[in-house]
């Protein structure tokens, strides 16, 4: 139609299906009228999630900051007053030069981001390059898979991955902690295509989730107990012969002494004392997995996600359920094996994009899950005296909420967020730079649940004057007097140096522009181990890992219960009985999305999923304002009192922005900043509370 375009873009957002959007844009008024699903993408094949059907909404949001802020009140108020951005820049480098030539040095400096956007320049290029030109304190991005990122590594050398496109073949799927239904909804449907070519579907999770409500077996296991259940699996397997003796042989490290470990201490009834499973759940659940070629007609594939690896031992959860397709050599067939993430698969060149080669030796590193301490000054090394926050917000999403505001609080902390929204985080900012949204910049994009590569180009021009990532480092670079061959490089000339590695080869910005989203350079029906090539130092998969055994670990895999156990920690389950898991719900995507009003109320309040027993024990009926705390702190759900959760289990979802509750606080009052056992990974399930009826019923 005249008058209308057009534009061929990639949703941003944290999420595994990266989906490939189609957007009309208005030529007269240059505005965005219409964002629907791309029909053409082989994986996500032109539906959205609700979320971003709405992004319209978020895009054009009357709250949309635009342009830089000044704050003029005491910090998190929320008021400040219009700042251009020559003085916003110029008055972030002066703070920055003071704070270099201090006695703290530039390591006083923390950079704080996450993933706000997936895309491969604003998620971090120049933003890397220039904190490491800085000399700023480096940033361990643990928040969300580094634990089982690290797990799958010791057993595989990589994380686990097979083609995604091939679920439709296999035809026993386990969902392993993983909400598929709702966090990576193109799967899920890919999964109910082998259903109806005779797939079963089981979902292990302490809650009834979507996903669980709707397959064909709930196994609800006690929270942060999965290794026992995978160990307890692997005991079956070899006790019955359901083993691949060739795939053992030809590709797997630590056979003899795995077996052993398994049928001396992982027998069922030890497994389900730990996992709260009965024997006989188990002994199903092991000899279907096992069977799953003769008995449903095809391979057994494991999807297992980041939801099970939040936990003190959710390292060797994903490493020790990473041992399971080799054990019984699911790994040869298409559709088959186990999948934790595909974005190790692309070979982009990160060392270009980032330069690592800028660090200083030397330079401490940040755990960002332990921002609190980092903010009372709690970590070795100097205080942080300023932070720069882009991509994330820390003040909603961060455990042990009630100590990050603490510290944001601080007045001698000089604070900057860049940020599409006035946050939680950007309430206490010094200064508020405004980004712009996907519609508005150029990026490129992998995924971590397909193997896709895609380029977004912009379809709208910036929002008033918010500013894309890229931009505010190369504006800060050129403040600060830095190179302009490493800054003044332009958004395209990225990408194509991302591109520029033999893995690429054939795969150029022209032909993505043309033609869309391309499949990586893999054959069809790709089947990554199914002849070993694991990339462990033995080339093997390692049972028996000396990497492990090196860094004064067990070699083999062994259950590590939670941090906050009540089989482990009884007097701390005496004060706080009930292990309470708060993994994403369907409306928002982790806090972004939170402040759209069609979500916020298809999300409604926050609520408390709770056990009749443990609900009657504390006199507590569905619909009651509850308090929900622990020694870290508290917040306010409404009760739902059902038997989507087993006694001593609670769960609540979604992270609403904090100042949009009762008493500012979300469920991230509670969690704990203590890491797990691989990775640094979070431990946001790991968290022992108590629950109480709020006097205000
Ligand atoms: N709608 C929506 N989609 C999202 C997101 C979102 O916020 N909203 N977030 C995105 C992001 S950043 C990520 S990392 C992914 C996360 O996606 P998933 O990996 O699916 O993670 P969660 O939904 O956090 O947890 C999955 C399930 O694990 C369960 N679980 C908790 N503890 C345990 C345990 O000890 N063992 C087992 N077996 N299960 C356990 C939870 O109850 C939950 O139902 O989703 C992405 N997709
Ligand atoms: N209790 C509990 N806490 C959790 C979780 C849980 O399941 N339970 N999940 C954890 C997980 S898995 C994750 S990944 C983290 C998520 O943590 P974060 O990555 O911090 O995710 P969001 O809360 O969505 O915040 C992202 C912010 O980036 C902004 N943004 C988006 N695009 C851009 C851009 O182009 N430029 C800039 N400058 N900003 C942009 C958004 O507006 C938003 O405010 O939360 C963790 N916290
Ligand atoms: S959040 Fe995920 S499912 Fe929703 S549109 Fe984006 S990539 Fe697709
Ligand atoms: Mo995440």
């Amino acid at each position: 139609m005249l008058g209308l375009k057009t534009v061929r873009v990639v949703c941003p957002h944290d999420c595994p299906d990266t989906c490939s959007m189609s957007v009309t844009v208005d030529t007269t008024t240059q505005r965005a009228v219409q964002l629907r699903g791309d029909r053409e993408h082989p994986f996500t094949r032109g539906f959205l999630c609700q979320k971003v059907n709405h992004y319209l909404e978020r895009v054009y949001h009357p709250d949309r900051l635009r342009h830089p802020l000044r704050r003029v009140g005491p910090k998190g108020e929320g008021r400040f007053e219009r700042l251009s951005w020559d003085a916003a820049i110029a008055e972030i480098t002066n703070r920055f030069w003071e704070i270099a030539v201090s006695a703290h040095g530039p390591q006083a400096i923390l950079p704080y981001s996450y993933a706000g956007t997936m895309g491969k320049l604003h998620y971090g290029s120049l933003d890397r390059r220039f904190f490491y030109r800085l000399g700023a304190s480096l940033l361990d991005r643990t928040i969300c898979s580094s634990a089982g990122a690290a797990g799958s590594n010791v057993t595989l050398g990589a994380r686990a991955v097979m083609d995604p496109e091939t679920t439709v073949d296999a035809r026993y799927i386990i969902n392993w902690g993983s909400n598929t239904a709702v966090t990576n909804m193109h799967l899920w449907s890919l999964m109910h295509q082998a259903r109806t070519r005779g797939a079963k579907i089981v979902t292990v999770d302490p809650h009834r989730s979507r996903t669980a409500a709707r397959s064909d077996w709930w196994l609800p296991i006690r929270p942060g107990t999965d290794a026992a259940l995978a160990l307890g699996v692997a005991h079956i397997l070899f006790r019955d012969g359901l083993h691949d003796h060739d795939y053992l042989e030809r590709y797997c490290l630590g056979t003899s002494e795995l077996q052993e470990r398994v049928r001396n201490e992982y027998a069922p009834e030890r497994v389900a004392q730990i996992t709260g499973l009965t024997v006989a759940e188990i002994e199903q659940f092991a000899s279907e997995y096992g069977r799953a070629r003769s008995q449903f007609g095809g391979p057994a594939l494991i999807r297992v996600n980041y939801g099970l690896q939040r936990h003190g031992g959710g390292g060797m959860a994903v490493r020790t359920i990473c041992c399971l397709p080799a054990i019984t050599g699911d790994w040869r067939y298409p559709g088959g094996g186990a999948l934790l993430s595909t974005s190790l698969t692309y070979p982009f060149d990160d060392a270009f994009l980032q330069r690592p080669n800028l660090i200083r030796p030397g330079t401490r590193t940040v755990n960002m899950i332990q921002l609190a301490e980092a903010l009372h000054g709690e970590l070795p090394g100097p205080p942080v005296q300023a932070l720069f926050v882009y991509n994330a917000n820390p003040a909603t999403v961060a455990p042990d909420q009630q100590r990050v505001h603490a510290g944001l609080r601080r007045d001698d902390l000089f604070t900057v967020v860049h940020d599409q929204f006035l946050t939680d985080t950007a309430r206490y900012a010094d200064i508020v730079l405004p980004a712009t949204t996907q519609l508005e910049h150029f990026d490129l994009h992998g995924s971590y649940g397909h193997l896709y590569v895609q380029v977004n180009d912009p379809a709208i021009p910036p929002l008033a004057e918010a500013k894309p990532n890229t931009e505010v480092f190369r504006l800060l670079a050129r403040s600060m007097g830095y190179e302009d061959e490493l800054f003044q490089i332009s958004d395209e000339e990225l990408a194509r140096g991302a591109l520029r590695t033999p893995g690429f080869a054939g795969i150029t910005l022209e032909r993505l522009r043309a033609e869309g989203p391309i499949r990586l350079n893999l054959p069809p029906n790709w089947t990554p181990f199914a002849e070993g090539n694991f990339g462990t130092p033995s080339g093997k998969c390692e049972f028996f890992s000396e990497r492990e055994r090196r860094a004064g670990r067990d070699p083999l895999p062994h259950y590590v219960p939670p941090h906050e156990d009540p089989q482990t920690q009884p007097e701390l389950a005496a004060r706080y009985p009930l292990q309470m898991v708060s993994p994403p719900g369907a409306a928002f995507l982790n806090s972004t999305f939170a402040n759209i009003d069609a979500l916020r109320q298809s999300a409604g309040e926050a609520v408390l999923e709770i056990h009749p027993s443990d609900a009657a024990q504390r006199g507590i009926f569905t619909g009651q304002l509850v308090q929900v705390g622990n020694d870290r702190g508290r917040f306010q759900a409404r009760a739902v009192v059902g038997e989507t959760v087993k006694p001593g289990v609670v769960a609540t979802f979604g992270t609403r922005w904090a100042c949009d509750t009762v008493d500012g606080y979300n469920c991230n009052a509670t969690t704990s900043t203590a890491t797990a056992d691989l990775g640094g990974g979070a431990t946001f399930f790991d968290n022992l509370v108590e629950v109480a009826v709020c006097e205000e019923n």
